[in-house]
């Protein structure tokens, strides 16, 4: 099948995705059209099949807040038409849906029927998608789409609790590449942060409020009371600067330390011994996945879908949001010598679940059921 692409190219766990899902899509024949405003960080090697169309959008004086919709639904007619695509794949509802159903409506001026899909991530629901400024048009371009996916059980329901939404939603989990997510020896990277046999704890988000990164401190700083240990905090965004007030008020600096957005977040989980996910909400929770794979166990909230990924007592412990003293009594149990092990393998036989191998297959059935139903 020929098929567009749209998301955000950058950091962020629907970004991943779907790059990740156009990359193996084109490794299994199919031919992958990416519409972005920038070369999605993923999209890292050269593939005949892969092809990139960058939006571009025209400023004008006029303009306080340059039409980014209109680019975008311009550019996926130019796509659709002259790439003569099959079907439209669009992540993160806004504003990619309704910029999709703007494209769809055009090119049935022109004679084109374009089947939609619309894959909702996570907070374009439970953040943005809810507020009253978005609302109508996020229910609406659901609702127009030929075909709608929700990454977790909980982010499907979320949808039909918060919007009117007449469309059938289908579960298509994340899922992860176990051939790059795997645990790799990094024993001199894990000697030169741990010099002296401490556990490692690790840590990554976008460092969105969200993300709760305090509680991450908070449980670390309880930690390092009773054993020796260290947290490495990967990422970026606009709490970076709460946290590192956090970390002096605790007197904590010289055992923590930010890594900023790395690329090869796998070599820091392969000498990981646990993961802290505190967040307030997570639809899913890809961060989590991507740590299991590398055989580390989770500390996480029940928030979302993570109690769809994480499993009690076996993969890791769940906790509820904000409650840093159970996080951190379970963390101390995981860490336990006598009990890490264990939940080493268990994280790791759980992520297999998820290998990208057993989740191709449902989007591209459920291309195929949408292609013909157009
Ligand atoms: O976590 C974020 O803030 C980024 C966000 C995104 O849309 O890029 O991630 C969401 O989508 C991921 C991929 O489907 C999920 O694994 C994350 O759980 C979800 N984040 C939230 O729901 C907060």
């Amino acid at each position: 099948m020929k098929i567009g692409i749209v998301c955000y190219p950058t950091f962020g766990g629907s970004g991943v995705v779907a790059t990740e899902l156009g990359k193996a899509l084109a490794k299994e024949g199919h031919q992958i059209h990416f519409i972005t405003y920038s070369q999605p960080t993923r999209l890292d090697f050269f593939n005949q099949n892969l092809f990139y169309h960058e939006v571009t959008i025209r400023n004008y004086p006029l303009f306080d807040y340059a039409p980014y919709e209109l680019a975008l639904a311009s550019k996926m007619v130019d796509v659709v038409k002259y790439e003569k695509l099959d079907l439209l794949h669009v992540h993160y509802a806004i504003p990619h849906a309704s910029a999709a159903y703007m494209a769809k409506q055009i090119l049935k001026t022109h004679g084109i029927n374009i089947p939609v899909i619309t894959t909702l991530h996570g907070t374009d629901i439970t953040l943005v998608g809810k507020d009253a400024s978005y609302e109508p048009v996020v229910t609406f371009s659901i609702n127009a789409s030929d075909g709608v996916t929700a990454v977790s059980e909980d982010l499907r329901k979320d949808t039909y609790e918060h919007f009117d939404i007449t469309k059938d939603i289908e579960v298509i989990p994340n899922f992860i590449d176990l051939e790059r997510f795997k645990k790799q020896k990094k024993e001199h990277f894990k000697k030169a942060i741990c010099p002296n046999d401490e556990k490692l704890l690790v840590h990554t988000s976008n460092f969105r409020k969200v993300k709760r990164v305090d509680d991450v401190v908070k449980v670390f700083h309880n930690i390092r009371k009773i054993i020796p240990a260290k947290l490495l905090l990967v990422g970026d965004g606009p709490e970076r600067t709460h946290i590192e007030a956090l970390c002096r008020e605790l007197g904590d600096c010289d055992d923590i330390r930010f890594l900023g957005k790395l690329e090869q977040v796998e070599e820091v989980l392969s000498v990981a011994d646990l993961f802290i996910m505190p967040s307030e909400k997570e639809s899913f929770g890809l961060a989590a996945l991507e740590a299991m794979a590398c055989e580390v166990p989770v500390i996480s909230t029940k928030a979302g879908g993570i109690p769809e990924l994480n499993i009690q007592g076996k993969t890791g412990f769940l906790s509820k949001v904000g409650d840093v003293e159970d996080m951190t009594k379970n963390a101390l149990y995981i860490l336990d010598p006598a009990n890490l092990p264990e939940f080493k393998k268990n994280a790791l036989n759980r992520a297999k679940e998820f290998d990208i191998s057993r989740i191709l297959p449902l989007y591209e059935n459920l291309y195929e059921k949408v292609v013909a139903n157009t």
